[in-house]
């Protein structure tokens, strides 16, 4: 089980490099506005959680810049994970609001739809 994973794992890996999504181009100023917002959020992850790869690639497709934090990789990682989020589960995206209210979202789906709902949707998108 652990060697099937494994070369999943490796595969999705793979994949996700050999065909990796193009970013959607913003005007400068429109894509630096976004990147002051997503500085406030941060990603707990693992690079091989096929779960996070769809959430990488949505980033990507997306132009989204955002802090990840790998929690096999990181003791302290997993830690604030788990003290924040309550649940030792990836991908989760922690939202630091402007009023210091922080959210955990689990669910990759669930993480997908906000962010395009938060950047997406009305972006000043060149050629759009
Ligand atoms: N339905 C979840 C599945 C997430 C999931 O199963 N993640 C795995 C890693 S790939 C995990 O963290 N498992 C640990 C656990 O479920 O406690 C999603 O779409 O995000």
């Amino acid at each position: 089980m652990v060697i099937i994973r494994l070369i999943l794992g490796k595969l999705i890996l793979f994949f996700n490099w050999a065909f990796p999504p193009k970013g959607i181009q913003r005007r400068p100023k429109q894509q630096a506005q976004i990147d002051l917002q997503t500085a406030s959020l941060t990603l707990y992850q693992y690079k091989a959680c096929p779960f996070y790869v769809k959430v990488r690639r949505a980033m990507k497709r997306q132009s989204l810049s955002i802090e990840t934090r790998d929690v096999k990789r990181s003791e302290t990682a997993r830690g604030e994970l788990l003290a924040g989020g309550g649940d030792l589960k990836v991908p989760c995206l922690r939202v630091e609001g402007g009023d210091g209210q922080v959210e955990w979202l689990y669910e990759s789906g669930h993480i997908i739809g906000y962010l395009e709902d938060r950047f997406v949707a009305g972006s000043n998108v060149i050629g759009a």
